[in-house]
């Protein structure tokens, strides 16, 4: 009867969604992460999935956003590599009627009505929740901090500098003496410590690293380890997200704190997407994920926890 028909209906509803996701690429274990949980997610609510590797690239992106249009699409999440640049793919999508979500970064566009929603932590507090914790660390003591950037032009990467260095601009004795992008991945992460390490007396000179990323700073404690320092004590370490392994090196001794981030971008992105197809509903422009700093003490437990998450 009715009711049969409509509990049919309803499953054969999200069952018929298909969603095109252009992911970034996999350049951190954040990323992986976050891809991993989108299929789950996807899973989770009958929905079919189609993700496009965009290997680092915007102009990748765009391909699979316009390929994602022309399959006719249910809609598209996008983890937009760097800020602009993205106004006539998001018009074609526009025309089309596939509403656009944003995962994990931010974008700057002429009109915002071109995407629907974006799920991301605000990572200008997010540099804010580093720069307060070195602050605190340092009670007074003077710091030279050398500053590992992510990807250039990534919205992540100019907010988590913005919010560092607004916040320790109160404190002259924490200087950044130098700064350079990683592009969020160990091996240029490692190979820019490298140079901040021979460029400042072997090292001896740097108070702090502040890794936009853990897989930055992981990278960097190796360069650490290897120029005969010790990572953690001789040279603090601070980063973003979270990841297991930036515990394990809490664990040894070897990093101080991370700011963590959820991997889980685009389940409260399905949800959205669900609620609008079925009544029109229209989500926060930005949808807001927590940040929250992590220090050794809490790390075993940490580790424990993100063996659900993805990772
Ligand atoms: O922190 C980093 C990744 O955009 C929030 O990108 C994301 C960042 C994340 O590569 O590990």
């Amino acid at each position: 009867g009715i009711i049969s028909t409509l509990i049919l209906s309803a499953s054969a509803y999200s069952a018929e969604m298909t969603v095109g996701f252009s992911q970034i690429g996999s350049e951190s274990g954040w990323r992986a992460a976050e891809t991993s949980v989108a299929k789950t997610e996807a899973q989770k609510r009958g929905i079919t999935l189609k993700i496009a590797d965009a290997q680092q690239k915007q102009e990748n992106q765009i391909k699979a956003i316009r390929s994602f249009i022309a399959q006719g699409v249910d809609a598209i999440f996008i983890a937009p590599v760097v800020q602009t640049g993205w106004d006539p793919v998001l018009q074609e999508a526009k025309e089309a009627e596939i509403p656009v979500f944003l995962l994990d970064r931010n974008i700057t566009v002429k009109d915002d009505g071109l995407f629907m929603t974006g799920v991301a932590a605000d990572s200008v507090h997010e540099g804010a929740v580093a720069a307060q914790w070195l602050i605190k660390q340092q009670d007074g003591k003077a710091c030279n901090v050398v500053e590992l950037q992510g990807t250039v032009g990534a919205s992540v990467a100019l907010d988590r500098k913005k919010g560092f260095l607004d916040t320790v601009a109160a404190v002259p004795t924490i200087k950044i003496i130098r700064t350079q992008s990683g592009d969020f991945t160990r091996s240029k992460g490692k190979e820019v410590m490298e140079s901040f390490i021979k460029a400042e007396n072997n090292g001896k000179n740097i108070c702090a690293v502040y890794a936009h990323n853990d897989d930055m700073a992981i990278g960097a404690i190796q360069a650490i380890k290897e120029a005969g320092l010790k990572p953690g004590t001789d040279i603090k370490i601070i980063s973003i997200d979270g990841v297991p392994d930036i515990f394990k090196a809490m664990m040894a001794g070897e990093a101080n704190a991370s700011v963590e981030l959820t991997p889980n971008m685009a389940g409260p992105a399905f949800d959205a997407l669900l609620a609008y197809k079925k009544d029109g509903a229209l989500p926060p422009k930005h949808i807001k994920t927590e940040s929250i700093l992590f220090e050794p003490e809490s790390a075993e437990a940490q580790l424990e926890l993100k063996k659900d998450m993805g990772y």
